[in-house]
């Protein structure tokens, strides 16, 4: 039972009583659900890191305020083929070890690509209908056969989803039977949420009875990786990689159907490299694309994220024409288990939220519920690389756009990061693979390889020679 009195004097001595406005007109049931949701608030916490948040949106506006220059030239490792070889094996070992394990990032709520189900339940129009989910899970199993020589080349799967996708997540797995995978090897974990804030710092209703909140962004994988699995739970995913003797983890954002999932050669390229974290770029040429830039600021690592770059920095070019901020992040990192369980929590409460000013739906005096058209608040996100300013060694491994990063952020027709654009460069990049392996394919015909089949473009020998004359799902 949620003592009333305790919350009110909480929620007053932080400035935040407002948020009992309401509950004259609220019944027994509503008030039992507001005085819950507010328990599981902190409200003086609320107000240091909105604070902070502030202050650091401040200072990252301000581009004269941080030395910001690009990452030293000897921390970016770039894998031309010849030389990906050893890495591969490296990182192949370490899989065929179960020492591996993937984390999707899939919290986030593609508003931008017009459509209500997780993003990885879309389907971009590849000759099978196959899904992203669908394409990352059977990329998963054709790394545990490419390394079936190892002791255990099990690659546990960990799903972090928000409340809104949660549910639908869940059950679109279930329904496609884990896409063939052992669904005791893919566990679902939930970020947390914070309140919205209006522009004067108080905490938003959204309903008489009711905080308006939003996921804490894709860096509450941190608290989430030792939040309980389930209500009642005591297990972890900290706990969960500990138990599987998981050494390595492979994090990536869930929209790019290029993504190469548990990539052996870059978890070779940072095993290699002994770092505790590593993250994936590829060359930014356009000023205004919408990525974040790896960098140093004030000589420390970091992510200048798009949203926050100043013109004169994103514009920045050196002698060569060549942006100088061109290490683009593409949502593909790795870290060691070590670094999550035991540096993380050392530093985390350093790391500032970053402020999204976003039009947010609320309720008006009378307690009637509208959508304003200009930004009346802010969401509060923590970013996933918010950890890289606390490393000093971070390794950059630079890969080819074409084979590597095509994202799904707009909608169908956009012309660029939308469906068509997702699924011209997948066909194109396994069109590339066939003709390597001396197979012909007919202009227009769009042949798919099931990633059954392949992962990177290796096995496909037994198509030389071969003629593809129309478009199909190549499944063996
Ligand atoms: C992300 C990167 C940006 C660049 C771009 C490339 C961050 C913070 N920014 O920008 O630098 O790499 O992608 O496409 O990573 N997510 C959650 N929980 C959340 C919010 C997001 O899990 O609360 C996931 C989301 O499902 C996706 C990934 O994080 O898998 C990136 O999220 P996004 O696509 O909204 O990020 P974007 O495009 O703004």
């Amino acid at each position: 039972m949620v003592d009333e009195t305790q919350l009110r004097a909480a929620y007053d001595a932080a400035g935040q009583s407002h948020v009992f406005a309401f509950w004259d007109r609220l019944n027994a049931d509503e008030r039992e659900t507001l005085l819950e949701q507010l328990s599981r608030i902190d409200p003086e916490h609320v107000n240091r890191i909105v604070a902070k948040a502030l202050e650091a949106d401040a200072a990252a506006r301000n581009a004269s305020n941080a030395r910001v220059e690009p990452p030293p030239a000897d921390s970016i490792v770039a894998t031309p083929p010849a030389d990906s070889t050893p890495y591969r094996a490296r990182g192949l070992e370490a899989v065929g070890n179960g020492e591996v394990g993937v984390l999707l990032l899939a919290g986030g709520q593609g508003t931008r690509l017009g459509s209500s189900a997780p993003k990885g339940c879309y389907d971009i129009g590849l000759p099978s209908g196959k899904s992203l989910f669908q394409l990352q899970a059977e990329r998963i199993a054709r790394l545990q056969t490419l390394a079936a020589g190892g002791s255990k080349p099990v690659v546990p799967w960990y799903i972090m989803t928000s409340g809104p996708t949660r549910a639908a997540t869940e059950s679109f797995f279930a329904e496609n039977n884990y896409f063939g995978l052992d669904k005791s090897n893919v566990v679902f974990f939930e970020q947390g949420t914070l309140p919205c804030i209006s522009n004067e710092g108080k905490i938003m209703l959204d309903a008489p009875g009711r905080v308006a909140t939003a996921p804490d962004g894709n860096g509450g994988l941190y608290a989430a990786l030792r939040a309980p699995l389930s209500r009642g739970s005591d297990n972890t995913v900290l706990k969960d990689l500990e138990s599987r003797g998981i050494k390595y983890l492979h994090a990536y954002g869930v929209d790019n159907c290029l993504v190469k999932v548990g990539d052996p050669v870059f978890i070779g390229v940072c095993i290699e490299q002994k770092v505790a974290a590593g993250v994936k770029v590829v060359r930014k040429t356009d000023p205004s694309e919408a990525v974040g830039v790896v960098a140093l600021r004030d000589g420390r690592f970091g992510v200048v994220e798009y949203s926050e770059i100043p013109e004169e920095l994103a514009q920045a070019r050196e002698a060569s024409g060549e942006l100088q901020l061109r290490a683009a992040n593409i949502a593909n990192h790795f870290y060691t288990t070590e670094f999550l369980a035991r540096d993380v929590p050392a530093f985390e409460s350093e790391m500032a939220y970053h402020v999204a000013r976003k039009k947010i739906p609320t309720i008006d005096e009378n307690g009637e519920r509208f959508k304003p058209n200009t930004p009346n608040g802010i969401k509060l996100e923590l970013f996933i690389f918010d950890v890289f300013p606390h490393v000093d060694r971070l390794a950059i491994h630079e890969v080819p756009r074409s084979e590597e990063f095509s994202p799904l952020k707009n909608a169908p027709g956009t012309g660029t990061d939308d469906p068509q654009t997702s699924r011209r460069d997948l066909l194109a990049q396994q069109r590339r693979w066939l003709t390597e392996a001396g197979a012909t394919v007919a202009e227009g015909a769009d042949v798919e390889l099931s990633p059954l089949v392949t992962y990177a473009g290796e096995g496909l020998e037994k198509f030389a020679g071969k003629s593809f004359e129309s478009t199909e799902n190549v499944t063996a």
